[in-house]
């Protein structure tokens, strides 16, 4: 009798700046009453779901940005009816929030994920490795892309946890374009990775087709739950923040690399699948069997090197 856990990705609308973290935390509570009105008992939220996506701004004042848009403690005040509603109706959550702490007699930031369990426990976090944009002021710029100026790489790495009679791990955003993310936690024996993104649906660098952009986003989850033989949750915060858009099309596929389920809008969303937690099992002992299939020390360079460098054989 192969295991079951019924799971949501519950897709939030924009959060304005003008939005609190009250406001967000009652909306995040719906969703997840409507998650639970369909049977699941884990549901996916956003990345910094709390709040705006703060990075696409630039704030040189510190504590201005550390008190709009950091959380000191989680959950808080303003957070804990989430956390509170969700321990109420025995569920367990993965939410993406902007983490200052002080450690080491300095403080540090980071964009953050944790996974807490139905009894309300957080079992496991995880801080973003792979920061995209910049981290100067780009003035001529239509928005900005700071998250390397508000955050520190994740000193974490890329961790699973036994959770929910699974083995789940964690990336937020961009970390899904780094195909090195998902194997780490492969090699884990990863069974489901939850993904929170706020993605935009401009690109800043370049008049980017915006239809391209979620077609990357698609092909990428398929591929990654795929070839790591994996379910993979992906969650998205969307639609027009302040004017500027993201895209929905949160998703949960299956470790064979199909789309189980798909989000319709831009707006506050729930979509849930009753996910066999051993359909995997196929792959792992044949096409994607690491132990008998994988060649390491032809791997090197994937550690090796950090940029490319042209080096061909004949030269
Ligand atoms: N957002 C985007 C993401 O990786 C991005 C940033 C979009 C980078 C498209 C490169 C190309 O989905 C976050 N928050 O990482």
């Amino acid at each position: 009798m192969s295991r079951h856990l019924k799971i949501a990705a519950a897709q939030l609308g924009p959060l304005h700046r003008s939005d609190t973290r009250r406001d967000a935390t009652r909306r995040l509570v719906n969703l997840l009453r409507e998650a639970h009105s369909m049977g699941a008992r884990f549901v996916v939220f956003p990345e910094l779901a709390f709040t705006t996506f703060f990075p696409r701004w630039w704030m040189p004042d510190q504590d201005e940005v550390d008190s709009l848009y950091f959380e000191s403690t989680i959950p808080s005040a303003d957070t804990q009816p989430l956390f509170d509603e969700a321990k109420r109706l025995g569920m367990g959550f993965y939410i993406g929030y902007a983490e200052k702490i002080e450690e080491g007699g300095r403080i540090r930031r980071f964009n953050t994920a944790i996974l807490v369990a139905p009894d309300g426990s957080i079992v496991g976090k995880y801080r973003k490795v792979h920061l995209p944009g910049h981290a100067d002021h780009k003035p001529e710029a239509a928005f900005q892309h700071l998250e390397k100026k508000y955050f520190e790489v994740g000193d974490l790495g890329f961790r699973v946890w036994r959770y929910m009679n699974m083995i789940a791990g964690m990336l937020i955003c961009n970390d899904r374009r780094w195909p090195e993310a998902f194997r780490v936690l492969a090699l884990q024996g990863a069974e489901l990775v939850a993904l929170g993104y706020n993605t935009p649906t401009e690109n800043l660098h370049y008049p980017e087709p915006p239809a391209l952009r979620v077609h990357h986003h698609l092909i990428m989850a398929q591929a990654m739950a795929f070839q790591n033989a994996t379910w993979l949750v992906e969650s998205g915060k969307c639609g027009f923040e302040d004017g500027f858009r993201m895209f929905g099309h949160s998703l949960i596929v299956a470790p064979t690399g199909e789309i189980a389920a798909k989000s319709l809008t831009e707006e506050d969303e729930v979509i849930a699948c009753n996910c066999d937690l051993d359909l995997a099992a196929d792959l792992k002992r044949t096409m994607f069997n690491f132990a008998a299939h994988r060649r390491p020390e032809h791997y090197g360079l994937i550690v090796e090197r950090v940029g490319a460098q042209v080096t061909p054989a004949n030269e």
